[in-house]
């Protein structure tokens, strides 16, 4: 008797199922053609489809804050959650894995994000959803040989930025650390080390704050100073 091979929308549901139940969220996939740079899979392979993993709103935190890598006291722990869990499902469904945080260079995940859902560049340089605002991001991505279809949004999507006449995201920080020339980094650190920062430090960037789409859906306070810590700590290494 032959074998069944298994059908795409299977696999899918089989590979949906396994990122939700590491607490992370589908954010989407996406065709990557070869000028995207995408290493070969470990059987030599080309890359087809990318598969993008990450966080919206509260959901992506709990998994964590659960993790022994939260609580080992050793540096990067949300990075070390994140190779360890979608390193796992890269294995048992036979992909590579690829992070944002592993650079410089940098894989290009806002880029590759606005491919495979609606999201689109904010004043702030993040990405605003429709649904989740500013409280989301990707904890990495699994790279396929086989061509499992795309989520591309659909060319009617609009950004909520279009909308957004206050633009209160842009008159927020205390130092004006945004600007036409983007997103003034060494301003922001400097706020955030001096006696004034507190506020920043506490409740977590005033800007990103300030946006009204899915204000609801802030992260958690705790997940709030844990991100704002880590920036700190990082100063030029993005994890987020
Ligand atoms: C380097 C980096 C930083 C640096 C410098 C950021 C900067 N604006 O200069 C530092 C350390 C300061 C930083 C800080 C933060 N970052 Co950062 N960062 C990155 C990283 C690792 C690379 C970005 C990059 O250089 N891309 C260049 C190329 C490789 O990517 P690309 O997709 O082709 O390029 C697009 C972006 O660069 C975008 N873009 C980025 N910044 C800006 C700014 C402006 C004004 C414009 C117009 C466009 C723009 O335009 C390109 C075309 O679409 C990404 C992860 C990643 N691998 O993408 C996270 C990433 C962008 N950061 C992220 C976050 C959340 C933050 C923080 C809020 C961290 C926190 N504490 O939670 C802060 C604040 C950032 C802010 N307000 O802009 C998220 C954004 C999620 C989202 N919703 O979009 C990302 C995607 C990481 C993730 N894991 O999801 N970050
Ligand atoms: S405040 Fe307005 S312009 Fe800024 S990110 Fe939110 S929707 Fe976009
Ligand atoms: S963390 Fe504070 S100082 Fe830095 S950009 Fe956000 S609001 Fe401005």
């Amino acid at each position: 008797m032959a074998t069944a091979t298994p059908r795409p929308d299977d696999f899918l549901a089989r590979l949906e199922a396994a990122i939700a139940a590491t607490g992370l969220v589908a954010r989407g996939r996406l065709a990557v053609p070869a000028e995207d740079g995408l290493p070969p899979l470990p059987d030599g392979r080309p890359a087809r489809t990318l598969f993008l993993v990450g966080r919206a709103s509260r959901q992506g935190w709990s998994a964590f804050a659960a993790s022994p890598e939260s609580r080992d006291r050793r540096p990067d722990p949300l990075d070390r959650w994140s190779v360890r869990v979608i390193g796992e499902l890269a294995d048992r469904f036979g992909a590579a894995a690829l992070y944002p945080f592993a650079g410089p260079p940098w894989w290009p995940f806002q880029r590759w994000a606005m491919r495979a859902e609606p999201v689109f560049l904010s004043p702030l340089g993040l990405l605003v959803h429709p649904v989740h605002g500013l409280w989301h991001a990707w904890r990495g991505a699994l790279a396929f040989a086989e061509d499992l279809g795309e989520t591309s949004p659909a060319p009617t999507a609009v950004s909520p930025c279009t909308a957004c006449t206050a633009r209160p995201c842009l008159t927020t920080c205390p130092v004006d650390a945004f600007s036409a020339a983007g997103y003034d980094v060494a301003r922001c650190v400097a706020h955030l080390e001096s006696p004034l920062g507190a506020l920043c430090r506490t409740d977590g960037c005033r800007a990103r704050d300030a946006c009204p789409i899915g204000c609801g859906r802030r992260y958690a306070d705790e997940e709030i100073r844990f991100l704002m810590r880590a920036f700190r700590a990082a100063r030029s290494k993005d994890t987020r």
